[in-house]
C-alpha cells in the first residue's frame, strides 16, 4: 500500500445526498491511493438528467465532508477531458452502471483518455439496495415539487445556450420527454423541458383547437403529466380568454409548479395558428393584450413563473413592423419572454424578427416553434439570439399514423400477428413505468 499512496485517483460525483454507495467508491478508491473527488458542474448536471436541488456551492462542501478525500474540484464538463489533461489520474473509478447506456459513451471516453499514458479504469458494483434506491426516489420526488419544477426554466435559462422543450399531452408522452436520452457522438442529449400544446392536448381528446377543452380538463392533463416527470412545464394559455379569468389561471398554473405560460395576441373565436389568414382570426388590440399581461403579473406570487407573449402578426400577414411593435410593447407591459411564430416554411422572416428584436433587445428571452421551417438547426436558432425552442406537436403526429396503419392492418389480416413485429414487446410495456 505504500506505493499506492502516491498514486492518483479520482471520482466525479453529481449527487445531492451521499449515501452508502457514494461511501463505498471512496472507500475503494482510498485503497489505490490519494482521493481528488469531483464535483459536476451545475451547467453539466442539468445535461445529465440530475438537476441539481441545492447549489454548486454547497455540493462542495458536502462533499468536502466525505472522509478520506484530498479535495474537492468542480468538474466542468459531463465528460472529463479538461480534469484529465489537468490531473492526469492513474485511476478513474466509478460506479460500474456507467458500463450502460447512456453514460457508457462516457466510460468510452474516459478510457480513450487513460489509455494515452496508461491510467485505469476502476469499476465499482454499483449499490442497489432499499435504503439507495429510497434516497434516490426522495431526489426525484424533490425534483417534481412545485417550487423546485417552477423555479427550472428561469434556471436553465441561465445556464444552457438553448432550450429544448418537446410536446407532451399524457402521462406516456411526459415520460418519453423525461426519459429520452441519446448519446451523439458521445455527447448526451436529452430534452429540457415540457410543452402542453393546446392543440395536442385537443386532439388527444379528439376535439378541435378551438379553445373548446377547459381549463380544468387542461390542468388535469398538466396534473397526469406532473405526476410521473420532474422537467418544467411551459403551458400553451391559447388566448389566455378574459383577463378575469386570467389571473386566476396565472395562479392555479404557478401554485401547480408550472413554469411558464404562452399567451398569444388573438381574440373572439381562436384558431390554431398554422391556418393562418385561411380562417377568419382577429388579433387582439396591443392595449387589451398589454393589459392582460400586466394583469398576469400583478396576479403571480413568486419570481419563477413567466409570463410569455406570443405575437401572431407574422401568422396573420399584418407585417414585420408591426410584430416588432407588438413584442416591444409586450415586454414594457411585463412579458418575461417573445414566441414570435410563423407558418413559412421559409425561416427568413423569423430571423429577421430575431435580428431586429435583438438589435433592440439583447435580454428578453425568445422563443421558436419550428413545425413549419423545421430545417432550421438548435444551434442556427441560438446564433439569432433564440433561447426556446419548442417541438409543439411531433410526439402526437408520429403516434397518430403508426396507430393508424396497426388498426387497418389487424381490419385486413382478421388477426394481430402482422403488426406484432413492429409493437413493443408486452415486456417492454409493462416495465415501461416505475412503480413507487
Ligand atoms: C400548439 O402547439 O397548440 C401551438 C403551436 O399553439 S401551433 O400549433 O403552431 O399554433
Ligand atoms: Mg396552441
Amino acid at each position: 500500500m505504500k506505493n499506492n499512496d502516491k498514486k492518483l485517483v479520482y471520482t466525479c460525483f453529481c449527487t445531492d445526498i451521499i449515501h452508502e454507495g457514494h461511501l463505498n467508491i471512496i472507500r475503494e478508491a482510498q485503497k489505490y491511493g490519494r482521493v481528488i473527488l469531483g464535483a459536476l458542474s451545475d451547467k453539466a448536471s442539468v445535461c445529465y438528467n440530475k438537476f441539481p436541488t441545492i447549489s454548486q456551492e454547497d455540493r462542495v462542501k458536502l462533499y468536502k465532508t466525505i472522509p478520506g478525500i484530498e479535495n474537492v474540484i468542480i468538474q466542468e464538463t459531463v465528460h472529463y477531458d479538461d480534469i484529465i489533461t489537468i490531473l492526469k489520474p492513474d485511476y478513474v473509478i466509478h460506479g460500474d452502471n456507467w458500463k450502460n447506456p447512456p453514460e457508457k459513451a462516457i466510460r468510452e471516453h474516459v478510457e480513450e483518455l487513460l489509455n494515452e499514458y496508461g491510467g485505469k479504469i476502476i469499476d465499482v458494483p454499483y449499490t442497489v439496495n432499499d435504503n439507495t434506491r429510497r434516497i434516490d426516489a426522495q431526489l426525484r420526488e424533490r425534483l417534481a415539487m412545485p417550487e423546485y419544477r417552477r423555479k427550472r426554466l428561469k434556471k436553465l435559462l441561465g445556464i444552457r445556450p438553448i432550450i429544448k422543450a418537446i410536446e407532451v399531452h399524457s402521462g406516456l408522452t411526459g415520460l418519453i420527454a423525461e426519459k429520452t436520452v441519446v448519446d451523439n457522438n458521445g455527447d448526451l442529449d436529452q430534452f429540457d423541458a415540457m410543452w402542453i400544446s393546446s392543440l395536442c392536448d385537443s386532439t388527444a381528446r379528439g376535439k378541435p383547437d378551438i379553445e373548446l377543452v377547459d381549463m380544468t380538463s387542461r390542468f388535469r392533463t398538466v396534473d397526469e403529466i406532473m405526476e410521473v416527470t420532474t422537467k418544467p412545464i411551459i403551458f400553451d394559455g391559447d388566448t389566455g380568454g378574459l383577463i378575469e379569468h386570467f389571473v386566476y389561471n396565472v395562479r392555479s398554473l404557478e401554485r401547480m409548479g408550472v413554469s411558464a405560460i404562452i399567451i398569444e395576441d388573438k381574440t373572439g373565436l381562436k384558431k390554431n395558428s398554422l391556418f393562418g389568414t385561411d380562417v377568419p382570426q382577429q388579433q387582439d388590440t396591443i392595449e387589451n393584450f398589454c393589459a392582460k399581461i400586466s394583469a398576469g403579473k400583478h396576479a403571480q406570487l413568486t419570481d419563477n413563473f413567466m409570463i410569455i407573449a406570443r405575437v401572431e402578426s407574422l401568422i396573420l400577414e399584418c407585417g414585420m413592423d408591426d410584430a416588432l411593435k407588438r413584442a416591444l410593447a409586450y415586454v414594457q407591459a411585463g412579458a418575461d419572454g417573445i414566441m414570435i411564430h410563423s407558418r413559412k416554411k421559409n425561416p427568413d422572416e423569423i430571423f429577421e424578427f430575431c435580428e431586429k428584436f435583438r438589435k433592440i433587445d439583447k435580454n428578453t428571452p425568445l422563443v421558436v416553434v419550428p413545425s413549419s421551417f423545421n430545417t432550421v438547426t438548435e444551434q442556427e436558432f441560438e446564433n439569432y439570439g433564440v433561447n426556446i425552442v419548442i417541438y409543439a406537436n411531433q410526439l402526437t403526429r408520429s403516434a397518430y399514423p403508426a396507430m393508424q396503419k396497426t388498426a387497418e392492418d389487424i381490419l385486413r389480416f382478421h388477426r394481430a400477428k402482422e403488426v406484432d413485429e413492429r409493437l413493443m414487446s408486452i415486456k417492454d410495456i409493462i416495465s415501461l413505468i416505475d412503480e413507487i
